[in-house]
């Protein structure tokens, strides 16, 4: 499957892709050099903990040889400079620049460097352990650090053509090729945190080896075939040797191993684990043609989504363990939402899709860009929150020990900075998940405006202002003599109520599986649709106990939240009318420009004296105003409550 060559010209997402650029790039480099001057004593309680230091390129420089000292960090400090090398591959592409070009190409030379002649790379065994290399395979991130660099190499190849970059990454694969599988000198063993699986059938898509996929191919089956596989290393890798500690006693269940994935029938465990597993599933299903690992990748796409994913598309309920914990348990103030865990659900969504064309994917993939993943980057681009919670209040963080992994400002970097990379990541290579493209047939799935030209001879131009309108226009060119398939994703939150019109079009085929189909022979054609973007109030299934007798607004693919810097009263005592009307408008001096939405059909409850906690007098509703903005935007003003799931009078 070939990349189109695209081009995004959406003014919200060039200012996202300019702000990864211009501040994120050049700020987490300064970060993996411990360059950064970052104020860590006044940034929030985070999960992972605030730190400003980083350490992680001067591990791989001892690694290399290159220097002398200790090793600092966490197992996987090494995926810091991968993301990071990820992230500038895909910037170079939409934003060329010598100077990070001259960066990157020294950390792919300093990366070779540390890489042994075998192909292995982990600093942290190869600087403090060696002798303990794939010996406790359930927390030693081994694979997890290769699968990231493999992603990284790949992605820098195939934008700069650095041979070096993708050499490296083939090397590694082939340490694993030789180290892992059912032969008698291998270690029939999985990773604790798969990441390797679908970083190996990206490797295999840009190079065809059939080893590559073999592998991959064998991790996703291998995973929960010996339940007890990681408790046997453990053992013999010696007593109170835990990389983290009480990571051999959380079960696994937890590591998703307790059962082949063919057997599995829900998700549980650690959120970003499952959902890179899950990802890994669906392409190795794929590449295979696996019905039994296809059904498998649909029947856990459908629990993740229709049983434990939030409204906004975060993931992951609870921070012990960083987990799923299970159907319909969604607490808003308590949960984890970990801004990887929403990048994760991205990469499985887009894989799922590439299996089968259906709206259901991209509808995910769309509610994480503009909401739950989005919300893990601030406007500045130098801040980040690891954990995206529903509901949140300064005083509650601070002061409740069950909630003090909610931070109200998103913190510069973490000890354990998982995050800040991953969604630059995304941000940087949105352009690949606006079209699925299956030889003539060609899906546009996400609404973000933008000039693509296809292999097969084919250009779209798409002209919109989503999202904050709903009004899309299609320039299509179609050189090819045969007809081509045309889809447009029909979002969820439409409700089928759109209207189009179309020149040159040869057939207006039917809706199927939410994706409205044209056939457009040849020469050019266009298509005029529009969203209907009134603002909707969303509720919960009644299974969620957490939003009973609340709702939440949506406008177009936005999710708003309100926040007590634009409302004075504390937020959960606002109760919306049954029918509120809102208005929208576009404020371009707010938030770095922002849709915002207010209604005065709505209550707040009057405060009782405050001699007293409890009284048998009714409830006194005051009338008032509610100001909502985009969820996403949350938290980059002054420090206050935020809310998403708001009281409602009809409910
Ligand atoms: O374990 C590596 C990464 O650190 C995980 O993916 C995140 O959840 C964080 O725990
Ligand atoms: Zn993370």
């Amino acid at each position: 499957m070939t990349l189109p060559e695209t081009k995004i010209t959406s003014s919200f997402w060039k200012r996202y892709r300019q702000l990864v650029a211009k501040s994120s790039v050049p700020f987490q480099w300064e970060m993996i050099n411990d360059q950064a001057t970052v104020d860590v004593a006044n940034d929030p309680f985070a999960a992972g903990g605030s730190s400003n230091e980083s350490h992680a390129i001067k591990n791989l420089k001892i690694a290399a040889g290159r220097e002398k000292g200790d090793f600092f960090g966490m197992d996987f400090q090494d995926t810091d400079v991968y993301k990071w090398l990820e992230t500038a591959a895909y910037v170079l592409k939409y934003a060329p620049d010598a100077e990070l070009k001259k960066h990157a190409d020294q950390v792919v030379d300093l990366i070779a460097d540390a890489q042994e002649d075998d192909g292995y790379l982990s600093t942290m065994f190869q600087i403090e352990m060696p002798e303990r290399k794939f010996k406790r395979l359930q927390q030693s991130h081994e694979l997890y650090s290769m699968g990231h660099y493999i992603e990284a190499g790949v992605a820098y190849y195939q934008v700069t053509q650095n041979k070096k970059a993708l050499q490296i990454a083939c090397k590694m694969a082939d340490c694993l090729y030789k180290n892992f599988g059912t032969g008698k000198d291998q270690i029939l063993g999985i990773p604790g945190h798969p990441e390797i699986e679908l970083a190996l059938c990206r490797l295999y898509d840009v190079t065809q080896q059939e080893k590559y996929l073999q592998l991959a191919h064998y991790f996703v089956t291998q995973r929960g075939q010996d339940p007890e596989f990681f408790d046997k290393q453990n053992a013999k890798d010696g007593k109170d040797r835990n990389f983290f500690p009480g990571l051999d006693k959380i079960g696994n269940r937890y590591y998703y191993s307790d059962k082949p994935v063919t057997d599995q029938q829900d998700v549980h465990g650690h959120a970003v684990r499952v959902l890179y597993f899950l990802t890994g599933l669906a392409h190795v299903a794929r590449l295979t043609k696996s019905e039994d690992l296809l059904s498998a990748a649909k029947r856990l796409w459908r629990e993740v989504v229709n049983r434990q994913m939030y409204v906004t598309g975060n993931v992951g309920q609870t921070t012990t363990g960083e987990a799923f914990t299970y159907d319909y348990d969604l607490p808003n103030d308590v949960n984890y939402g970990e801004t990887c865990a929403s990048v994760a659900l991205v990469r499985f969504a887009k894989q799922m899709e590439h299996t089968t064309f259906s709206g259901e994917y991209g509808d995910v993939i769309e509610k994480e860009l503009f909401n739950g993943a989005l919300s893990g980057i601030s406007l500045d681009g130098k801040h980040y929150f690891y954990v995206n919670p529903l509901e949140a209040d300064p005083q509650a963080s601070r002061l409740s020990p069950e909630k003090n992994h909610i931070a109200t400002r998103r913190a510069s970097w973490f000890s354990c900075a998982c995050c800040p990379s991953n969604i630059t990541r995304l941000l940087a290579s949105v352009d690949e998940y606006l079209y699925e493209v299956h030889d003539d047939t060609i899906l546009s799935d996400q609404f973000i405006a933008n000039e693509t030209h296809f292999d097969n001879g084919v250009s779209v131009v798409l002209k919109s202002n989503f999202p904050w309108s709903g009004e899309l226009h299609y320039d299509l060119k179609n050189a090819q003599q045969q007809t081509i398939k045309f889809g447009i994703r029909l979002p969820g939150w439409t409700h089928q109520a759109y209207t189009e019109s179309t020149k040159n079009i040869a057939d207006v085929g039917k809706v199927q599986d939410g994706i409205l189909w044209f056939t457009i022979g040849q020469g050019e054609a266009s298509i005029d649709i529009a969203f209907d973007m009134t603002p909707q109030l969303i509720r919960a299934n009644p299974r969620v106990k957490s939003d009973i007798g609340k709702v939440a607004v949506q406008r177009g693919p936005i999710v708003y939240c309100a926040e007590g810097v634009d409302n004075p009263q504390m937020l959960w005592t606002y109760q919306l009318e049954d029918k509120p009307t809102f208005t929208y408008h576009f404020d371009s001096k707010l938030l770095d420009g922002v849709g915002v939405l207010s209604t005065s059909d709505v209550t707040t409850l009057e405060v009782m004296n405050s001699s007293k906690l409890y009284d048998c007098l009714p409830a006194h509703k005051v009338a008032t105003k509610l100001t909502l903005v985009p969820y996403y935007s949350w938290a980059n003003r002054e420090e206050s409550q935020m809310e998403v799931w708001i009281a409602h009078a009809g409910d």
